[in-house]
């Protein structure tokens, strides 16, 4: 009886925040979207109305531990790559190279989003339960917005910054695969124009990153900021630096077995690009929102913006970035 009350309470009050979100919706900016029909300017930042339910939910119920590792990128940047690359090395204990949970799952089935898992109080708890003590997650929610126990718990935060011009590009590849086919075409040029003006999943981009950038800078110790071109120039460098940062460092030994070479080549494109499960597979984000696994490797490059945009519209997102991001790039 205690759980069916409780299941009731919890639909009721579900569907009240349906309620009020949809109430909210009316009031807020919006703008063209990208796989619905419009984006909404909540709190300075732009989002689906389901990522606004995702981020208010994950506001209110999630409470973060201090052992908790929070990885967070503007979409397009790198997210899958750097679940799989955390997951192998927070779990190198507990696996073999040859029969690796990543090997069968994607990584996304690895580590979840915040804003999704949280929507499903149930799974949430098992999840918690089965990664104790070191609960592994990702998120795209901008700092201004994170959950406040993320920070006030102090937390390690792993936020992975991207080139503009190929965030861009991997986004609109993306969303034209997942967008509606009711809704009209999405040039380039549409996708470019917002952008540019911030109107892009959890964007603007450059606020996204501002604030992580600057939250790195004042405490060193719990976000680390790392590059996906640093990941793909040197990987062992970058990882072994990740691996230091999560309290995980490699040990000699592991140093003599190449364990974080071992680590790289799991992780990379090409092999998992070439594993069935990425092939095939479907990643269930929400009962309302699957994407097939496939989507999340598309060419994993860098530099593929070249073969997209024009001079001119590289020279723009680059000057957006010289002017927002002064100091880092
Ligand atoms: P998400 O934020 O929606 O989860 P995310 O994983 O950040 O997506 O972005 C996907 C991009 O990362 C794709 O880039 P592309 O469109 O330029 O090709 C994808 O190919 C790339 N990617 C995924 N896995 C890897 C990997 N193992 N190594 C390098 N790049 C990868």
């Amino acid at each position: 009886m205690d759980m069916s009350r409780s299941q009731h309470e919890h639909e009721d009050e579900y569907n009240k925040d349906d309620q009020d979100n949809s109430d909210m919706l009316t009031t807020l900016p919006n703008e063209k979207g990208w796989i619905t029909e419009h984006l909404y300017q909540y709190k300075s930042f732009w989002f689906t109305p389901a990522a606004i339910k995702g981020v208010k939910r994950a506001q209110q119920c999630f409470k973060a531990q201090p052992t908790d590792i929070v990885l967070v990128t503007f979409p397009k940047s790198g997210t899958t790559w750097f679940k799989a690359l955390i997951f192998s090395i927070m779990n190198r204990d507990r696996f073999d190279f040859s029969s690796h949970p990543l090997l069968t799952k994607g990584p996304h089935d690895c580590i979840p989003f915040l804003e999704a898992i949280i929507q499903d109080v149930a799974s949430y708890k098992d999840y918690r339960i089965s990664c104790s003590p070191r609960c592994l997650l990702a998120t795209h929610i901008p700092c201004s917005l994170l959950p406040a126990s993320v920070m006030s718990s102090g937390c390690k935060i792993v936020y992975v910054f991207r080139d503009t011009k190929d965030v861009l590009v991997s986004n609109w590849h993306y969303m034209r695969k997942i967008r509606p086919k009711q809704l009209p075409s999405f040039p380039i040029e549409d996708a470019f124009d917002l952008f540019c003006i911030g109107v892009s999943h959890y964007g603007s981009f450059w606020d996204n990153v501002l604030g992580y950038w600057k939250a790195s800078l004042e405490i060193p110790d719990k976000v680390l900021f790392l590059t996906y071109e640093d990941m793909k120039t040197d990987p062992v460098v970058c990882l072994t630096k990740l691996a230091k940062f999560l309290d995980k460092p490699f040990c000699v030994e592991e140093e003599r077995e190449q364990v974080v070479q071992k680590i790289v080549r799991l992780c990379s494109f090409e092999n998992l690009s070439s594993l069935e499960v990425n092939q095939t597979g479907v990643q269930h984000f929400s009962p309302q929102f699957s994407v097939e696994n496939r989507h999340f490797l598309r060419k994993g490059q860098v530099g593929d913006w070249q073969n997209h945009l024009t001079l001119e519209m590289a020279e723009h997102l680059d000057e957006i970035t010289r002017q927002k991001l002064c100091g880092l790039v």
